[in-house]
């Protein structure tokens, strides 16, 4: 049991992680909770988060308990969908790339933030020129390699300067637990934005909720507050 706030059946506090290549952790996978957890969670969800005992780090998130382990030279992001030129990148083709250093405050819908993150990698507006993503697309999608997480962006959200596809954060190259070697950092939206260990991106025609739009979460997870989410699943808070 631990008095943090649980978001999606695959959270698991940090400290009982055992990392074995690929691991599901199917037990440590379950939910705890109902009316306490969600209260916490609104407790949190108001910003009195910070004002708690451990309110300043990252938690660490799986929606299935599956932390895929990938070396760098093992890594490989698919770009495809309604573009000219479909591409997989290699870890080296992205940071060869011209690259975007963002520093902003990290925060979940949950309530936690973590101020003044460091983020490095390249801008998806850049990815989508290299590949000829089609001007008249819709959205762009997001995949994981931990098979459950999934994601989307309007074709104009993705073209925001400060939504990068990245392999650095926290002034280090990204661990295992925080979705390494590469993954997506949306700074101006919530952290479930923020998909890890991305494996494919695919520009389509149609905005397709992801994961946590399906859980409930607004499509549109601007941070400023006035768009937050509105009826969250109590699952999830
Ligand atoms: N693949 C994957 N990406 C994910 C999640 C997840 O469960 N799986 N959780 C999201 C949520 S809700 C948040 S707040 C952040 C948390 O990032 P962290 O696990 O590095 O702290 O990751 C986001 N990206
Ligand atoms: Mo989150």
């Amino acid at each position: 049991m631990t008095s943090e706030p649980r978001e999606g059946p695959g959270t698991i506090p940090v400290g009982r992680r055992v990392f074995l290549g690929v691991v599901a952790l199917g037990a440590a996978g379950v939910v705890v909770g109902g009316a306490i957890q969600s209260g916490l969670g609104r407790l949190l969800g108001s910003g009195l988060g910070g004002l708690l005992p451990g309110g300043d780090h990252f938690r660490i998130y799986s929606l299935n308990g599956v932390f895929p382990t990938i070396p760098n030279d093992m890594y490989r992001l698919e770009v495809s969908g309604l573009v000219d030129r479909p591409t997989t990148f290699t870890f080296s083709d992205l940071t060869a790339m011209p690259s975007t250093r963002l520093v902003a405050t990290f925060q979940c819908v949950t309530g936690w933030r973590v101020p003044d993150v460091a983020w490095e990698g390249v801008k998806l507006s850049h990815l989508l020129e290299v590949v000829g993503a089609h001007r008249d697309a819709v959205a762009v999608t997001f995949e994981s390699h931990d098979g459950a997480d999934t994601e989307s962006l309007t074709i104009d959200q993705a073209h925001l300067p400060d939504v990068i596809v990245a392999y650095r954060m926290l002034d280090a190259p990204i661990t295992t637990e925080h979705g390494g070697p590469v993954r997506l950092y949306v700074a101006p939206m919530y952290g479930y934005k923020s998909l890890k260990w991305l494996s494919a991106i695919r520009v389509v025609n149609a905005v397709q909720p992801g994961y946590w739009e399906l859980n409930g979460y607004p499509v549109n997870g601007w941070l400023d507050g006035s768009t937050g989410p509105t009826n969250p699943n109590p699952r999830l808070t």
